[in-house]
């Protein structure tokens, strides 16, 4: 890994191109005030900043006011994020038509989400079940009453402790505002008060936002089966047209991936002189498109820069969220063409064609032959890293039941449900699950925390599951391939063997969380035990986006410990950083562990796991 970082930077030397780690250098050191959460500058009689001689900004407000003001705020802008990708999906569902550019491609998961939410199905045409339901999902971003329809999905004990606390999610947009006004200047200052709205607004993406963008994308494009995929930059061809895709949102990259696929664009691919055309995904997008697809992983966060040094790519095409402006300048060193789609993120040095649903298949051929026409000016350096792995891709919740159901196949009365799952926690063949994701973070070697935690867990039979960045540096690792069975302990291994599957489960993109939080709720419903007391957690090892602190709290909320490998930046509060640890878990039953030693951080979490199993008396 570190010999084809080398090779890119070489590259970029060659290019005169900066990349992020340069900028890094120019950022350190970085600000301390900020790093601890005490600079304010939410109205303009400051900023202000807590130091040992002003405790107080000029309004009066403390450190825990201003840490915990900052915190939720990150919140806010992650649930924002998530939120508004279920919403883009919603309103695709809305135009989804029999003839048009978006079908419905499974039709059960849509009937049985119509059924959910009391929508009439007898004797109706599919599409316009789709359209009520999309209407309906679009409806709860700003109903004026009411909580989450997916809140039904949890277990009872949940959704009585919400209640009782009164953080069950409203209309998500609510829960949005609602933090933009308590941390207005003049309004709240108490940090419990925050981190709890904190967790309402959390819980308002988990189990709303990325609920939906998960159940709408495997309705228009399919729930995810396993299939095989290869990761990592070496995946770029030569000698053929290479487009990366890269964002959030599936919408425009499934019809950049239909593109691909016709004659007579690979044709025309042919005769400007290349083999073909070779899609390739970065990030979250390159998450989702891979696990409906099977499409190439380039890579994953900071790996970005790198797919465009080996200046073989002649397209890039974004939708949200994760996208480094520095593409822009970064592009124009190669003859790389640079294309956002989404009004939601526009970059200086890129070409913006608007994402349009109805014509979309239309805009992403134009985007794919103007990747063909590119090719000619493809410059003679080229250097594509060898480094690939094979990887299995796709264990959506409904891929995870099929496979485990074969591991006790004596349980044929069982089959579709997770009590296989549950019988090898609790026998202690499997020790324990852990949920890792996130992105990666200069602030730490990139990948090198997600691996070394993950091979930990492995060898003490603790099954992974994996989405967004921490998914994609598995499967460069090598450890989505199912001969990575050889890393496990004898238990894990012996369920690989058996259900036929790696120890690391790819469940998706950051949305697909979703995804995680169904399969913990349906092992805690099949165990009939209480969330917090399952062996079970999450873990944040190398996470940089807002996203990933909305995402920390639902998890929490929903009783489920969350290891984080990088600090929230609250630190200049005790009072948040108890909060954060302890004071959630008194009221959830969960909280955060963190340490910036990965390898503490494991043994943290194999020590919480096994404290777990205890308490269960397992
Ligand atoms: Fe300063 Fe208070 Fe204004 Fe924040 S809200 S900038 S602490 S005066
Ligand atoms: S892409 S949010 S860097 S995981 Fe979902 Fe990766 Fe983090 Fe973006």
């Amino acid at each position: 890994m570190e010999q084809n970082a080398q090779l890119l930077r070489e590259m970029a030397a060659k290019a005169g191109a900066e990349t992020w780690e340069d900028r890094k250098k120019n950022q350190t050191p970085q600000c301390k005030f900020g790093e601890d959460g005490i600079c304010c500058r939410i109205c303009s009689m400051g900023p202000c900043r807590i130091t040992p001689k002003a405790s107080r900004g000029i309004c009066g407000a403390d450190a825990h006011a201003i840490a915990a003001r900052n915190y939720v705020r990150f919140i806010a802008g992650g649930t924002a994020a998530h939120s508004d990708h279920g919403r883009e999906i919603a309103h695709v569902l809305h135009v989804s038509s029999r003839d048009g550019n978006y079908i419905i491609k499974d039709e059960q998961k849509l009937l049985n989400l119509a059924r959910e939410w009391g929508v009439a199905t007898e004797g109706r045409d599919i599409y316009d079940i789709a359209h009520e339901v999309a209407e309906i999902g679009l409806m709860e971003y700003g109903k004026p009453f009411g909580t989450l329809r997916f809140l039904e999905r949890a277990t009872e004990e949940r959704r009585k402790l919400w209640e009782e606390l009164e953080i069950a999610p409203r209309a998500i947009d609510r829960e949005i505002a609602t933090v933009m006004h308590m941390t207005h200047m003049g309004c709240s200052a108490d940090a419990e008060a925050l981190v709890m709205q904190g967790l309402r607004t959390g819980m308002s993406d988990g189990w709303g936002g990325s609920m939906m963008g998960t159940e709408f994308s495997d309705i228009l494009f399919g729930t995810p089966t396993p299939k095989e995929t290869e990761a990592d930059l070496g995946v770029l061809e030569k000698d053929m047209v290479n487009i990366i895709i890269h964002g959030h949102d599936p919408a425009m990259s499934e019809m950049i991936v239909a593109a691909s696929n016709q004659s007579d664009l690979i044709e025309y691919a042919k005769e400007n002189g290349a083999r073909g055309i070779n899609i390739a995904g970065l990030c979250c997008t390159g998450n989702e498109i891979t696990m409906r697809h099977g499409v190439k992983i380039a890579g994953n966060f900071l790996q970005q820069e790198g797919a465009i040094l080996t200046g073989a790519v002649e397209l890039i095409v974004v939708d949200v969220q994760c996208i480094f402006p520095a593409l822009g300048p970064l592009t124009k060193c190669f003859h790389t063409k640079f294309i956002t789609t989404s009004e939601i993120t526009r970059i200086p040095g890129s070409e913006f064609i608007k994402f349009e649903p109805i014509r979309a298949l239309d805009q992403a051929r134009e985007i794919v032959k103007m990747a063909i026409d590119n090719f000619k000016n493809r410059g003679s350096n080229i250097c594509i890293p060898q480094s690939k792995q094979k990887a299995v891709v796709g264990y959506s919740c409904e891929a995870i039941i099929k496979r485990l159901d074969t591991v006790t196949n004596s349980h044929v009365d069982d089959l579709g449900t997770y009590k296989p799952l549950v019988e090898c926690l609790e026998s202690g063949v499997l020790r324990g699950a852990v949920g890792i994701v996130g992105c990666n973070n200069p602030k730490v070697r990139p990948d090198y925390s997600h691996i070394e935690i993950i091979k930990e867990l492995l060898r003490n039979d603790i099954i992974v599951v994996a989405t967004g960045c921490s998914a994609q540096a598995a499967a460069k690792a090598g450890l989505m391939q199912k001969e990575a069975k050889e890393l496990c302990g004898a238990g894990l291994k012996r369920v690989c063997e058996l259900a036929d599957i790696p120890p690391v489960l790819h469940m998706g993109s950051c949305v697909d969380i979703s995804r995680i939080l169904m399969l913990v709720t349906g092992i805690a419903k099949a165990w009939n035990v209480d969330i917090p007391k399952l062996p079970i957690v999450g873990c944040a090892p190398e996470w940089m986006s807002e996203k990933a602190v909305s995402i920390a709290n639902y998890v929490v909320a929903t009783g489920i410990d969350t290891y984080l490998g990088i600090e929230p930046q609250v630190k200049g509060s005790s009072q948040m950083m108890e909060l954060i640890t302890e004071g959630t878990r008194k009221l959830v039953g969960a909280g955060y562990i963190i340490n910036t030693d990965p390898n503490k951080l494991v043994a943290s979490i194999i020590e919480g796991i096994e404290a777990k199993r205890a308490a269960l008396g397992i």
